[in-house]
């Protein structure tokens, strides 16, 4: 049995995490439309993983006896600058989820949930990789650029990853 406020909170980071799918979704498909076919794979194969985050949160809601709740979801953004600003957005996008999965093992040790805090480790350590995956992305963008085969090359390198 878990805390009605412990509670609240995984259902938000439920929500969170279907967010993170929809705009991981949204930039595949605007990818996809500027024919940046490997970044399209790769953010529609991370919008599923993101899915994949939200049902663990669910199972373990669910199969403490409670009750998952599943809110409305808000719009993703559609229209990006560039493919760098995809990938800036993604890095800082990952900063707020880490930010959120923090805040829930801070609430979680503080209303002595030891149980939750054991379940969230999974998700600190995620974090780490997801923010490492994106900044390194960010990274090869710049030191290649995004002129012509620069984008090409580049576009090919991130469908691989
Ligand atoms: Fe990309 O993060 Fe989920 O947890």
């Amino acid at each position: 049995m878990l805390k009605e406020n412990i509670v609240q909170k995984l259902n938000e980071q439920v929500n969170l995490e279907m967010y993170s799918s929809n705009i991981y979704l949204s930039m595949s498909a605007w990818c996809a439309n500027k024919g940046l076919k490997g970044s399209a794979d790769f953010l529609l194969r991370h919008s599923k993983e993101e899915l994949s985050h939200a049902y663990k949160l669910f199972d373990y809601i669910n199969e403490a006896g409670e009750n998952a709740k599943i809110g409305a979801i808000a719009e993703p953004m559609s229209e990006f600058v560039s493919l760098r600003d995809v990938f800036e957005r993604t890095y800082k996008h990952e900063l707020i989820v880490s930010k959120s999965i923090f805040d829930l093992v801070d609430f979680s040790l503080s209303n002595k949930d030891y149980s939750t805090f054991n379940f969230l480790q999974w998700y600190v350590a995620e974090q780490h990789e997801e923010e490492k995956l994106f900044k390194e992305i960010l990274d090869k963008i710049d030191i290649v650029g995004m002129e012509g085969r620069g984008l090409f090359m580049l576009d090919k390198e991130i469908g691989q990853l």
